[in-house]
């Protein structure tokens, strides 16, 4: 049925399902019913005729790989943004040529830029810069008209639940919440129309509200929430309590609606309980009805957070619990704003929920299921669809390690009885895959020209690196009739999802400007000891607080040396006065575990404490010119 190629047939199926996670009997029940029933009707589903090709691009198909080489000093036509996973950050990679160009740190503490170690990071992470460690899932990109704006990145934080945003013109975290009432937040979206005024996210694990050890047991009192933040204040603005969890979500095109999938409809703790019911569901959230409840003050608060949280669990007037075969994942508008595409997971289908149908539905006019315009047999493990503007929705299949291609209205015809083939092609990927996305595909200007299928196994695509691999981020012409795969990309742990924006769509500065509210908070302190930071060496001393200014142009520190004495309390506060483009210098002292970035033009400040009595050198640690080994000086702490 499927065409082996060589490769593909090293995934064997035990494998696959227990690195899945999937290890309990019912599943493989469920599986050696339906997994026959899949394989072939998805193959052959609706007639015949399903192209199934390895799809590996031979030498022949030089035109191909003509098209993704970039040359030398030659600039990509998109940006592309990748989750980090739990590693934390955010990777910018230029496409097609699928060169890494910049990491931006978020969730994470990073030695080169000192983002967590700087007073101008920590001051953005908040409370939540004790944490070492993030898992990012969801990288989005605001939005203006369903086009994308180009202003900010949002990202979710499944470790500590939190939210972070991204100023893209100078691709730096500028903004990190803990979201409250929630543990783990999941599937992140953003308000697509008339423009990115909320940013979406689903709570994951089910907790008792408030979470403060007085319920711990009971399961039918275990909830998650669906948060709203202000994308400018970073502020949640409201949350919908509802039945179950939530896993991935979406929003419409059209501004009003969002969407979730559920995999634990059940409530339960259990993997067993997890899976007890044949059905689980999605969850429509009614953005101007939650908005109107939230103006009345119908809605409860937990604990002393004060967020407004609005009661959407079965029954709510805010929501409607569309049933979807169990346990499903992805959740994936289509870029001609008509569906709702939940993914099967367990089940070979996709559910196409039409979204033209969810006033009707809200109106009590139609039932539920009646919002189910398709639901194609797509194969086995259906995670995560994406879009090419033309119709087609591509769809991965974790358990089969595929991609299928397949053409929503064809996928409806078919459910309404009509014999078409909605399938048109199955490529074998390696291996394993979870999200997917085309580029633009998070847009309305989808333009189907690349596929990214971000693979969570490589096997035997890479050198060996020991038992810890990469996983395989694989690119794929998607521009002609047949899907060509053109690349591998070896990606670290493990970039769930990303976002492919043109080039034109992003505009960043080159040199910091001297009043950007990144360092803000720096200049002002300043001002309040009188200095002036593009001009003035100081140390100022108060009490045991000892503020260094320092201003740094290549080869030299503004100051040779500095004194403190042991057990001072100090702050170095650096001001790079290049207007060069490119010059960043760095403030590193030795053996104190302090190392700040400062690029042109900007202010960037450590504290730390000088706890040992003696010489320490501190240099520049990025390198900035002939003389940049000379560029240090010595910190000299009297004994106490
Ligand atoms: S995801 Cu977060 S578990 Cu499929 Cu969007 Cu990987
Ligand atoms: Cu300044 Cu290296
Ligand atoms: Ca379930």
């Amino acid at each position: 049925m499927k065409e082996m190629d060589t490769k593909t047939t090293t995934v064997d199926t035990t494998n696959s399902e227990e690195s899945a996670g999937l290890r309990n009997p019912s599943r493989r029940k469920f599986l050696g019913t339906t997994a026959a029933v899949g394989a072939v009707s998805a193959a052959g589903a609706a007639g015949t005729g399903a192209l199934v090709r390895s799809g590996e691009v031979q030498a022949a198909d030089q035109s191909i790989l003509e098209k993704i080489h970039v040359g030398p000093g030659d600039l990509d036509e998109y940006y592309g943004f990748w989750s980090g996973g739990h590693n934390g950050e955010v990777r910018v990679y230029g496409v097609p040529s699928m060169r890494e160009i910049m990491r931006i740190p978020v969730f994470n503490v990073c030695s080169a830029t000192g983002y967590g170690i700087s007073n101008e990071s920590k001051r953005i992470l908040g409370e939540s810069s004790k944490f070492l460690n993030g898992d990012a899932h969801h990288p989005h990109i605001s939005y203006t008209d369903g086009k994308h704006d180009g202003r900010y990145l949002f990202i979710n934080d499944k470790a500590n639940t939190r939210v972070a945003r991204v100023r893209l013109d100078i691709m730096k975290t500028d903004k990190v919440t803990t979201i409250p009432n929630a543990q783990a937040i999941h599937g992140l979206r953003l308000q697509k129309a008339p423009k990115t005024g909320y940013v979406y996210c689903n709570g994951e694990m089910i907790i008792p509200l408030p979470n403060d050890g007085t319920e711990l047991e009971d399961p039918k009192k275990h909830f998650s929430v669906w948060s709203a933040l202000d994308s400018e204040t970073m502020e949640v603005a409201w949350q919908v309590l509802v039945d179950g969890n939530l896993d991935n979500m979406d929003s419409s095109y059209c501004g009003k609606y969002g969407a979730s999938t559920c995999y634990n409809s059940e409530h339960g703790f259990t993997l067993e309980e997890k899976m007890r019911a044949e059905r689980d569901h999605v969850v429509i959230f009614n953005i101007p009805r939650i908005e109107e409840a939230v103006e009345n003050g119908e809605y409860m608060t937990f604990g002393d957070n004060g967020v407004p949280v609005v009661d959407g669990r079965k029954g709510s007037q805010l929501t409607r619990y569309i049933p979807v075969p169990r346990n499903p994942h992805g959740l994936n508008g289509s870029t001609d704003g008509k569906y709702f595409i939940a993914n099967g997971k367990l089940s070979p289908t996709v559910t196409m929920i039409d979204i033209s149908r969810l006033d009707d539905l809200f109106d009590d006019k139609i039932e539920p299921r009646d919002a189910v315009a398709g639901e194609p047999e797509l194969g086995l493990g259906p995670l995560h669809t994406t879009f090419d503007g033309r119709g087609n929705a591509y769809t991965t299949l974790f358990i089969d390690s595929q991609v299928v291609k397949w053409n929503m209205e064809d996928a409806v015809r078919h459910f309404q009885g009509e014999n078409v083939n909605y399938i048109r092609q199955k490529l074998n990927v390696h291996y394993q895959p979870g999200h997917l996305k085309a580029t633009l595909a998070e847009s309305s200007e989808a333009d189907g020209k690349w596929l990214f299928s971000l693979n969570k196994f490589s096997k035997d695509r890479f050198l060996p690196v020991g038992p810890l691999h990469p996983e395989n981020d694989q690119m794929i012409d998607i521009s002609g009739e047949e899907m060509k795969l053109v690349h591998d990309t070896p990606t670290f742990a493990e970039p769930h999802d990303c976002v492919v924006v043109r080039r034109d769509q992003i505009q960043t500065k080159q040199i910091w400007e001297r009043d950007d509210p990144y360092f803000a908070e720096t200049v002002k302190m300043a001002e309040e000891d009188g200095v002036t930071l593009t001009r003035d060496n100081k140390v100022i001393r108060d009490g045991n607080k000892v503020r260094v200014y320092m201003t740094l142009i290549a080869p030299e520190f503004g100051m040779n040396h500095f004194r403190v004495k042991q057990g001072d309390e100090v702050t170095v506060v650096c001001t790079n006065l290049d207007m060069i483009q490119d010059l960043t210098h760095g403030f590193c002292v030795c053996d104190h575990g302090v190392s700040i970035e400062v690029s042109p033009q900007q202010t960037a400040s450590v504290t730390f404490t000088a706890d040992k009595a003696g010489v320490y050198w501190y240099y520049c640690n990025w390198f900035c010119h002939a003389m940049h080994m000379e560029m240090a000086g010595r910190m000299i702490v009297e004994p106490a």
